[in-house]
C-alpha cells in the first residue's frame, strides 16, 4: 500500500520503512513529518487489529495535549518518571499492562521496562475480544517478550462491567503496583480501589486515569517509557533514593503544576501572537 502526505504540494516523497507502514511516503521536511508517520502506522495498526479503532481517537487527543506542552518530556514529567520508576522498583509484584495504542507505540519499550525491573506484561484490552487479545500478545512476543499474561483471563476486576474486567489472577489481579500506559478511567478508578498502586501515563492530566493515578506521568507514552528505561540503572543499587522518591512524592503537586505548564505556554503563544 502506497500512501502520500505532501505538506507543501510539492509530491516529493520521502520512503521510510518502519514496522506496520513500510512504504509510507511523507515530505521529510513537513513540519509535522513525525506526528504524520506515527498516524500512519497507527492507522495501519488499526488494519493489522492491533489498535481498535477508537484507539485512534485517543491518540488525536493525546497528540493535542502533546501540542500544547511542547511535544517534550517536561521537568515535571522526568520527576514523576523517576518517582514511578523507584515505585515499580519497591513493588513485590509489578505489573505492565499493555492495550492496542500501547503495543503500537512503544511494545519495545515496554519489553525492556519489564526485563530490567523485573515485572510481568499483561495484555489488557478495552474493546476486548479473544482475536485482538491473541494479536497483542503475538505483537509484543515478536518484540522479544516472555510470559505474556493476558490470553487466559481467569480474574475479574471488581468494579469494572463487561468484558472489560477480565484479567488475570497471576497478573493484573495480583499485582501491587501496576502500569497503565493510555489507560480509560473507569479501569484506573477500579485498579485503584483495589488498593493497588497506579502508575499512569496519560498526556492529559486532566482525565479521571490522571486524577485517580498515585503517580500520573504526564508525557507521551514512548518518551516516558524511554526516560524510565534510562533511570534503572542508577536507581535499581539505591534503596534509600528509591523510598525517598517515592514517599516525598505529590500526584496533586505533579497535576497542578502539569495543568499550570499548559496555563503558560497558552500565555506566552498569546503574548507573541500580540507582539
Ligand atoms: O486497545 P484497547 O481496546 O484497550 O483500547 C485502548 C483505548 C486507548 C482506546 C482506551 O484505553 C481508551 O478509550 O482510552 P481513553 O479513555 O481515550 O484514554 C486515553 C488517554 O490517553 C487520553 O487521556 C489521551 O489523552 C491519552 N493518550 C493518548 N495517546 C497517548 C496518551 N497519553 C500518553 N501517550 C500517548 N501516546
Amino acid at each position: 500500500m502506497t500512501k502520500w502526505i505532501s505538506g507543501d504540494g510539492s509530491r516529493q516523497p520521502f520512503i521510510l520503512s518502519i514496522p506496520f507502514a513500510p512504504f509510507v511516503q511523507v515530505d521529510k521536511d513537513h513540519p509535522r513529518y513525525r506526528s504524520l508517520i506515527i498516524r500512519e502506522k497507527m492507522s495501519e495498526m488499526v488494519d493489522e487489529g492491533i489498535v481498535a479503532p477508537a484507539g485512534l481517537i485517543a491518540h488525536g487527543r493525546g497528540e493535542a495535549f502533546d501540542y500544547l506542552m511542547g511535544e517534550m518530556s517536561t521537568a515535571n514529567a522526568l520527576r514523576t518518571e523517576r518517582a514511578a520508576v523507584a515505585c515499580l522498583l519497591e513493588a513485590k509484584h509489578p505489573v505492565l499492562s499493555v492495550n492496542g495504542n500501547t503495543a503500537a507505540l512503544c511494545a519495545r519499550e515496554m519489553v525492556t521496562l519489564s526485563e530490567i525491573i523485573p515485572a510481568r506484561i499483561e495484555v489488557n484490552l478495552f474493546h476486548r475480544t479473544e482475536e485482538r487479545v491473541e494479536k497483542v500478545c503475538r505483537y509484543l512476543e515478536r518484540e522479544g517478550a516472555r510470559g505474556v499474561l493476558g490470553r487466559k483471563a481467569d480474574g475479574i476486576l471488581p468494579g469494572v462491567a463487561s468484558d472489560r474486567a477480565k484479567c488475570t489472577k497471576e497478573g493484573i489481579l495480583s499485582a501491587d503496583v501496576v502500569l497503565v500506559p493510555i489507560e480509560d478511567g473507569d479501569r484506573a478508578q477500579a485498579l485503584v480501589a483495589t488498593g493497588k498502586q497506579v502508575i499512569a501515563i496519560d498526556l492529559n492530566p486532566l482525565s479521571r486515569t490522571a486524577q485517580v493515578a498515585h503517580f500520573t506521568i504526564v508525557d507521551e507514552a514512548s518518551r516516558a517509557l524511554g526516560n524510565m528505561i534510562s533511570m534503572v540503572p542508577e536507581l535499581k543499587s539505591d534503596h534509600q533514593a528509591r523510598k525517598a522518591l517515592v514517599s516525598s512524592f505529590s500526584n496533586k503537586r505533579n497535576l497542578q503544576e502539569s495543568v499550570a505548564l499548559i496555563c503558560r505556554r497558552l500565555q506566552e503563544i498569546a503574548a507573541k501572537g500580540k507582539s
